[in-house]
């Protein structure tokens, strides 16, 4: 029930029980989704690592099925490690995939549905030719650090491609492989792009978005031409952070050039800014967009999940973040994230809050909706600019420290102002989510914060706190926010999905009924609210 297990998430993916970690191999084939992820058959720790296996109409409720890939030969005997799908010419899907070998190495093999009449796909074969990359005397490649296979784009001369992540010393990697048949690979003489002191890099993505304006459509992954670029995501192993770039694929060198001033690492672009890793993307053809799939990681410890688990106590149970469309920006220089439509399926009980001024250190409440599970989206309007503080430009790249030091309950100028969820009422317990204004020059500079810092009365949770600056002009642009909150978890689009934070939280007090929503402004300068509304989320079947 959920007394029991008040953190467990109720339109969030997870698996009925035990360890998941990395979202593997979307796709949509024959019309059903499907979704294998990193699972520990055995147990609550990573371990034993299988690709389990569940699909869907609608990416929202969920169906599981047996371990679609796990070990089964030399290839991969100590474990099925990440890798993506390809559908290939006559709807044909495949799979590559890290295996681990007897001697500890990390090699890529495929991965065949045994009948492609069974839109479930629920067997899956291998062939006696695995592995089909592996490191050698000659290639040069690092055997602990060769893994994460992407999908395959197909180029104008036949010739398929995929990545594997990889390092040399510290500089990540994305060595390039190419093939005529999908089963004989040849590594290219130079990666398809590199990065130095960002170390190994797992989970590559690489694909093609729309450059025209206002697109959102997604793009098939071997799409190429002139109104197209480029996006490499990476999974730094050191910082468990992501990074992306927008880029030219230069399909006469074969590499990827990222555009000027767009890098990997430290002041990078990020999908999220919270909790969020592993992450992978597939074209959906059917409703032509591109979707988004990350991992809610957790920095618990392993020993404290054990312990909980002795204890009788609630055992962390890993998330996958809703689903995200996922499109270029019209500026050309970030990509932009929206839950995808049908999770608007579980909407319930529209609550509406009237138009109205949100005074200087005040706070309301939006009752009338299930706080724990919910999804509320909210615009403010910022009338008078005059009270902003003044923006320092070392603080550029700092936004995740200037909203630690300037939590929500701080009494600023512009701001903050936001909503407080999974709030008790006397505030023992809340996480904001909020917008902080600075003037810069002539300019403004918006900062959203997620504040987890009074999320809970437990001690021994993460309550970092994560932020970023959007891209908004506060003189001409409405300051918006949506946030999805599931009992644990709390996922925030800013800016109509030009910034996103997620976080994972484990209040006391503030489950169930003991949950509520607020707005708030504790700057001095008042805000008004132009729309608000919440609805109460009803619970999905996820497997
Ligand atoms: N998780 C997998 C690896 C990948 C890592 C192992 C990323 O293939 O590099 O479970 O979280």
């Amino acid at each position: 029930s959920s007394r029991d297990q008040p953190y467990r998430t109720a339109y969030h993916f997870q698996p009925p029980k035990n360890w998941m970690n990395d979202p593997n191999g979307p796709m949509i084939y024959k019309g059903i989704y499907h979704l294998f992820y990193q699972y520990n058959p055995k147990g609550a720790v990573w371990g034993n690592i299988v690709w389990a296996h569940s699909t869907s109409t609608d990416l929202v409720n969920w169906t599981p099925h047996e371990p679609a890939i796990f070990p089964s030969q030399p290839s991969d005997i100590n474990g099925c490690w990440s890798g993506s799908a390809t559908i290939l010419p006559r709807d044909k899907p495949v799979i590559l995939y890290t295996g681990i070998n007897p001697q500890k190495q990390q090699v890529q093999n495929i991965a065949f549905p045994k009948n492609l009449s069974d839109p479930y796909l629920v067997e899956w074969v291998k062939p006696h030719t695995n592995p089909l990359m592996a490191p050698t005397q000659n290639n040069m490649i690092n055997s602990s650090s060769f893994r994460d296979p992407t999908t395959g784009w197909l180029g104008p001369d036949k010739v398929w491609r995929v990545v594997v992540g990889s390092k040399n010393q510290s500089r990540g990697l994305g060595i390039l492989y190419r093939s005529k048949d999908f089963l004989h690979w040849v590594k290219a003489k130079y990666p398809l792009h590199s990065a130095p002191g960002t170390g190994m890099w797992e989970c590559p993505d690489f694909f093609p978005v729309s450059t025209l304006a206002g697109s959102r459509v997604g793009l098939d992954t071997s799409a190429h031409g002139s109104h197209v670029k480029h996006v490499l995501k990476v999974s730094l192993d050191d910082t468990k952070k992501e990074y992306y770039t927008i880029g030219v694929y230069d399909l006469v060198k074969d590499i990827y050039v990222p555009d000027a001033g767009s890098i990997e690492g430290d002041s990078g672009l990020r999908y999220d800014y919270g909790k969020f890793y592993a992450s992978k993307t597939f074209f959906d053809g059917y409703k032509s967009r591109r979707i988004l799939w990350g991992w809610i990681n957790e920095s618990s410890s392993v020993g404290d999940d054990v312990k909980k688990g002795w204890s009788g106590v609630q055992v962390t149970q890993y998330v996958q973040a809703v689903p995200r469309a996922i499109w270029l920006h019209q500026s050309g220089k970030q990509l932009v994230q929206w839950p995808i439509q049908e999770l608007e399926t579980l909407r319930t009980g529209k609550v509406n809050v009237p138009s109205r001024l949100l005074k200087g250190g005040s706070r309301i409440e939006v009752s009338g909706v299930t706080a724990s599970q919910a999804d509320v989206e909210v615009a403010f309007e910022v009338p008078k600019l005059g009270k902003a503080q003044k923006f320092d430009p070392s603080w550029t790249h700092k936004a995740q420290d200037l909203c630690t030091q300037n939590v929500a309950k701080t009494r600023g100028g512009l701001g903050p102002f936001g909503i407080m969820v999974l709030a008790t009422e006397g505030l023992e317990e809340y996480t904001a989510i909020y917008f902080t204004i600075f003037k810069n020059h002539s300019r403004y500079a918006v900062l959203m914060c997620s504040d987890q810092s009074k999320s809970s009365l437990n001690n021994s949770t993460d309550k970092a706190n994560y932020g970023v600056f959007l891209n908004v002009d506060p003189t001409k642009e409405k300051i918006s926010l949506r946030t999805l909150v599931d009992h644990s978890i709390v996922e925030s689009f800013g800016g109509e999905g030009k910034g996103c934070i997620t976080s994972r939280v484990y209040p006391i007090l503030a489950t169930g009924g003991g949950a509520h929503l607020y707005a708030f402004n504790n700057g001095r300068e008042d805000v008004q609210i132009s729309s608000l509304s919440a609805w109460s989320m009803r619970k999905a079947h996820v497997n």
